[in-house]
C-alpha cells in the first residue's frame, strides 16, 4: 500500500472513531487554596477551592451522558471527589483506601462519571472531610432531565454554615472535643451559596424548581418559605411518587429537596423570608423579593414523578439482614470515637450483599446524639422508624436517626462494587463512624 492511500484510510478512520478527546470535552476541577469575602470582615476569609471558586463550580450533565472530570489537587495533602448520590461506577465513587488511592497534592485523577439518574446531587472531597469540606471544598452538580421542564427559574441554593473567627478566619481546630461529644462541628454564620442572608428577584406569577441541598459538615436544616405554597418533588436526587407540600422536613447534610414554588400573580412588592426551623430559634436564612412588575404568565409545569421505585411490599418477606448500633466509645484517634456495632473505621463490621438481592437493614442509635446516615451508591426506603411502619413517598440516600430511633431501611443492590456506608455528620464519620456493604455478582 503507498503513502497517500494510508494517509486516506487514517483520515477515514479518524472520521469514524475519533478519539475520546473529540468525543468528551473533560471538566477541570483544581481544589487549591484561595480566599472568599464575607460581608462582615475587612479581608478576605482564607478557605480550600475548586477553582477559586466558593461554592465550587455548578456542575450540569444530562441524563444518559458520560462525563469526564479532570481532578487536579493543588491541595498540601491527599485529596479525592466523591459525588454524592450519583449512581455510577463504584472505581469512580472517590472514596480513598476503598475505590481510589488519595490523590497526593500535585496529582490528578481523572473520573468518568456515567449519568444515570436525573436530579440534584452534590461533590465533595472524602479525605479527611470535616476540614476540607469545611474549609470550603464542595459544589452541585445538576443532572438534567432529557427534556428540561418548562420553570420560570432553576435555582441551586447550597446551604452551608462557616465557623468564623473575629477575624474573619475559619476556626482551625477541627474534630474538638466538643464535636465530638455533640452533633459535629455547627457553625455560626449560615449561608445560602456562600452568602450570608441572600436576597433572590423573581416577578409576580413565577414558577420556580428550587433545589436545597445540605452541604454543612453537621447542620441540619428544616427550611421553611413564609407566605408562600411549596412543594417537594425530589428527595435525594430523585423524584417523588407523590408531591407533598413543604412543611417541617428535615434537611440533614447530605439530604437534598427540589421544590416546586409558585410567586402568586398578585404578589408584586412582596418580600417573603425563607428561615430555618430546625433549632428551637428560628433565624433567616435568605428573603424572596417579588418586583412591582405586571404578572407574567406562570408556566405550565407538570413536575416530573417516579412510579413507586422499590415500594415498601418488595420488602415485606425480608428479614433485616444487618443491624448497626450507633453509639460513642471512649478511645480512637480523637479521644472520643463513634462507632457502629462497637467498631471504629477501619476495623469495620462490614456487609456483604449479592446483586439484584432485596435487603433490609437496621440503623439503632443508641446515644443521644443525630446520626444522619448515608450509603454510597444506592437510594434506599425507609421502611420503619422504632419498629412502626413508615410510609414516605420518597427514596433517599441519607436517613436522619434521632437520638435513641430506630430506622429500618430497604434497599436493592443494584451496582457491584464496595460502598462506603456512613453518618454524614463529617466529625463522626472521621471518629469512626464509617463502614461498607460489598456488593458481590452472583
Ligand atoms: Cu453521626
Amino acid at each position: 500500500m503507498n503513502l497517500s492511500r494510508m494517509a486516506v484510510i487514517t483520515l477515514i478512520l479518524g472520521l469514524l472513531f475519533p478519539t475520546s478527546a473529540y468525543a468528551e470535552q473533560p471538566l477541570h476541577l483544581e481544589a487549591k487554596e484561595s480566599y472568599h469575602q464575607f460581608p462582615f470582615f475587612d479581608t478576605p476569609t482564607p478557605v480550600w477551592s475548586y477553582d477559586d471558586q466558593i461554592p465550587g463550580p455548578l456542575i450540569r450533565g444530562r441524563v444518559g451522558t458520560t462525563m469526564v472530570i479532570d481532578f487536579a489537587n493543588r491541595l498540601k495533602e491527599p485529596s479525592s471527589i466523591h459525588w454524592h448520590g450519583l449512581r455510577i461506577e463504584n472505581a469512580m465513587d472517590g472514596v480513598p483506601g476503598v475505590t481510589q488511592e488519595p490523590v497526593g497534592p500535585g496529582k490528578n485523577f481523572t473520573y468518568r462519571l456515567k449519568l444515570e439518574d436525573a436530579g440534584t446531587f452534590w461533590y465533595h472531597p472524602h479525605f479527611n472531610s470535616s476540614e476540607q469540606l469545611e474549609r470550603g471544598l464542595k459544589g452541585v452538580f445538576i443532572v438534567e432531565e432529557a427534556a428540561k421542564p418548562p420553570w420560570s427559574q432553576d435555582w441551586v441554593w447550597l446551604m452551608d454554615d462557616w465557623l468564623l473567627q473575629k477575624d474573619g478566619t475559619i476556626y482551625s481546630q477541627f474534630n474538638t472535643g466538643r464535636d465530638l461529644m455533640h452533633d459535629g462541628r455547627w457553625g455560626n454564620v449560615p449561608t445560602i451559596n456562600a452568602r450570608f442572608r441572600p436576597e433572590f428577584q423573581v416577578k409576580p406569577g413565577e414558577r420556580i424548581r428550587l433545589r436545597l441541598i445540605n452541604g454543612a459538615n453537621a447542620r441540619i436544616f428544616s427550611p421553611h418559605i413564609e407566605g408562600l405554597a411549596a412543594s417537594v418533588i425530589a428527595v435525594d436526587g430523585r423524584p417523588v411518587t407523590e408531591i407533598f407540600p413543604l412543611e417541617r422536613f428535615v434537611l440533614s447534610p447530605g439530604n437534598r429537596i427540589d421544590l416546586d414554588v409558585r410567586i402568586p400573580p398578585q404578589a408584586g412588592g412582596s418580600i417573603f423570608a425563607v428561615e430555618d426551623r430546625f433549632t428551637r430559634n428560628a433565624f433567616p436564612l435568605a428573603t424572596i423579593k417579588v418586583a412591582p412588575s405586571t404578572p407574567i404568565d406562570t408556566p405550565e409545569v407538570t413536575p416530573p414523578t417516579a412510579a413507586d421505585f422499590i415500594p415498601a411490599q418488595m420488602f415485606a418477606e425480608v428479614k433485616v439482614g444487618k443491624t448497626w448500633d450507633l453509639d460513642a466509645i471512649r478511645g480512637g484517634r480523637f479521644g472520643i470515637g463513634w462507632t457502629m456495632n462497637r467498631k471504629l473505621w477501619p476495623d469495620a463490621d462490614k456487609a456483604a450483599y449479592r446483586l439484584g438481592e432485596p435487603q433490609k437493614v437496621t440503623f439503632k442509635n443508641s446515644s443521644s446524639r443525630l446520626h444522619p446516615m448515608h450509603i454510597h451508591g444506592v437510594f434506599f426506603r425507609v421502611l420503619e422508624r422504632n419498629g412502626k411502619k413508615a410510609a414516605e413517598p420518597f427514596t433517599r440516600d441519607t436517613v436522619l436517626v434521632g437520638p435513641r430511633e430506630s430506622v429500618t431501611i430497604g434497599f436493592v443492590p443494584e451496582h457491584p462494587g464496595i460502598w462506603l456506608t456512613h453518618c454524614h455528620i463529617q466529625e463522626h464519620a472521621e471518629a469512626g463512624m464509617m463502614t461498607t456493604i460489598d456488593v458481590k455478582h452472583n
